[in-house]
């Protein structure tokens, strides 16, 4: 079975075992059976200890995927980082499948409802002359960006993948970044031998991806670093594409101020671009694959970065409001980081159990309303 093509079929372990893999090595078991002691230890509550109890410790202690991924691949990130929001990560798609005891749960809760038996209905973009300005006077956004994530089909996920593996995406991405054209015309830039200023002035002007995160770290995303890894944009640094971040692809429409219409639309536009000259990894009910459940699905972020002073004075309610319109508040840096001088990034929660256009829409609409609140108050 391509390595993209994931069943739904319930896994077996002892097919799993009767493959050639046979069991788990010893000291993985003695990694799994002191991880799962220090989670019952633990006293904070990421979706990995929510969901991985003692009973789906023990249905998936001893199971590994074709490629040889165990549960220990996928939670080591969440038991080394036990302040994880999530805590987990599928080392190959078919850990989504394997281990679906954990996934599913995971996967039903931080979507916000997402369950076993439903589907990732397909790809659908929209109508884009539908998404509007989310800020025409520019007074509260100060930016808007879009993104999506892809997997490249045939490759496991950055647990299991070889520095033969990072080079050959990189070569074949890279020569298909080159042949684009129009707005999307730019340059790949390897992360191997790129200026440390120059990347840092990347990083800081909200463009390339941050090195040593110690999430990803702990997931074993950061092997062989920086090699395989790069980054892709236009002249104008409106359209990126990361390359073997976190997920093989991240793919990225960003501008200045609030016209999300023309954000969305420049992403779009990209993707399709894409496809015709890669096969991206896409499962029958999770959509298109990536290596962290949170992102499954769509894989999109629609984000403002915006400052909205008086929602903002009382951080807690600004977070209550956002989660009532299903959005996320994240540091002006984006995940993990702080909010400077009040500016915050501020996206769509789900991902998956609704069209890429609703996902765009759900974030649209809601920031619309939240610029609503912040006009309201005194
Ligand atoms: P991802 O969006 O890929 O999940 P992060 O949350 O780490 O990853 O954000 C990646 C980078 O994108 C960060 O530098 C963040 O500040 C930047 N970013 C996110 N949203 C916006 C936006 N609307 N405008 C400009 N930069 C943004
Ligand atoms: N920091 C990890 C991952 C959370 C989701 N963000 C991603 N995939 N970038 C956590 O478990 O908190």
């Amino acid at each position: 079975m391509a390595q993209g093509s994931v069943s739904k079929k319930k896994s077996c372990d002892t097919c799993y075992k009767k493959c050639g893999k046979g069991r788990v090595p010893e000291e993985i078991l003695n990694e799994l059976d002191s991880a799962m002691e220090k989670l019952e230890a633990s006293p904070h509550m990421s979706l990995l200890k929510k969901y991985l109890t003692r009973d789906v410790f023990e249905e998936l202690r001893d199971l590994q995927t074709p490629l040889g991924a165990t549960l220990w691949d996928c939670i080591r990130s969440g038991v080394i980082n036990l302040d994880s929001n999530i805590g987990v990560y599928a080392a190959d798609a078919q850990c989504y499948t394997v281990f679906d005891l954990l996934f599913d749960k995971v996967i039903e809760d931080y979507h916000l409802g997402f369950k076993k038996i439903s589907r990732q209905p397909p790809c659908d973009w929209g109508n884009i002359r539908n998404i509007g300005n989310v800020d025409p006077t520019s007074t509260y956004v100060v930016s808007t960006r879009v993104r999506c994530g892809r997997s490249l089909d045939g490759y496991p996920f950055n647990p299991k993948l070889t520095e033969a593996q990072y080079k050959e995406m990189e070569a074949k991405v890279s020569t298909v970044l080159r042949d684009l054209k129009g707005d999307h015309k730019g340059t790949y830039y390897p992360l191997t031998g790129m200026a440390k200023d120059v990347q840092q002035q990347l990083i800081d002007d909200h463009f390339l991806f941050k090195e040593g995160d110690r999430f990803l770290e702990a997931a074993n995303a950061n092997r062989f670093w920086p090699t395989g890894r790069g980054i892709f944009y236009n002249t104008s640094k409106t359209f990126l594409v990361w390359v073997n971040e976190e997920d093989h692809l991240r793919i990225i429409s960003m501008q200045n101020g609030g016209d999300l219409c023309a954000v969305y639309g420049r992403l779009v536009e990209g993707v399709r671009k894409l496809e015709k000259k890669l096969t991206f990894s896409r499962h029958s009910s999770l959509g298109y694959l990536t290596f962290c459940p949170t992102n499954l699905g769509t894989t999109i972020r629609a984000s403002v970065l915006i400052k909205l002073p008086k929602l903002s004075a009382d951080k807690a309610r600004m977070e209550s409001v956002a989660s009532n319109y299903n959005l996320q508040v994240r540091g002006s840096s984006g995940e993990h980081s702080d909010a400077k001088g009040g500016l915050y990034d501020i996206s769509n929660k789900r991902r998956i159990g609704l069209t890429e256009y609703e996902a765009v829409k759900e974030m649209h609409d809601g920031v619309i309303e939240l610029i609503n609140i912040e006009k309201s108050m005194k």
